[in-house]
């Protein structure tokens, strides 16, 4: 089966609301393998950088001093498997945590636009971007879960 990449940061508020094991959890109980972990702050740059599209906006100066703040770290991750893009932003759910189904995270645990927790690439494309952005190629694991044949048809 082909295996692709996602990039997926538990966002400031995510963190400090203490929700990193649980979105952690469902991606590998899911049967996705994590190949990228780090915490950190972001820089201002690398937060401008991978929201770039969305830079005439006009939540876009509160989304970065949101992101850069230093009230919390962000936890990046980069997640492998079979349609983990487009898997992942449905485990996420909507954009708008008010619109995100039950039984997503977003839908779970949040209830504000502006404080949805967590990111997810929205593409191939993003996920490519983003995750060269935020990690470099020797911070990602090669490695092969051993049960992949349990999860992997
Ligand atoms: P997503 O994070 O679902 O990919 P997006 O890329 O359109 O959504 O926007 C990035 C983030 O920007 C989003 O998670 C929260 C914030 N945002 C988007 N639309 C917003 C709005 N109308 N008001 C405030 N924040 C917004
Ligand atoms: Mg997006």
């Amino acid at each position: 089966t082909p295996q692709e990449r996602t990039f997926i940061a538990v966002k400031p508020d995510g963190v400090q609301r203490a929700l990193v094991g649980e979105i952690i959890k469902r991606f590998e109980a899911r049967g996705y393998k994590l190949v990228g972990l780090k915490m950190l702050v972001p820089s201002k740059a690398l937060a401008e950088k991978h929201y770039a599209d969305l830079r005439t906006k006009p939540f876009f100066k509160g989304l970065v001093e949101y992101m850069t703040n230093g009230k919390a770290p962000v936890v990046g991750m980069v997640w492998e498997g079979q349609d983990v893009i487009r898997q992942g932003r449905r485990m996420l759910g909507a954009t708008n945590p008010l619109e995100s189904d039950a039984g997503t995270i977003r839908g779970d645990f949040c209830i504000s636009i502006g404080r949805n927790i967590i990111h997810g690439s929205d593409s191939y494309e993003s996920a490519l971007k983003e995750i060269t952005l935020w990690f470099n190629e020797n911070e990602l694991a090669d490695w092969q879960l051993a049960n992949t044949e349990w999860i992997n048809s």
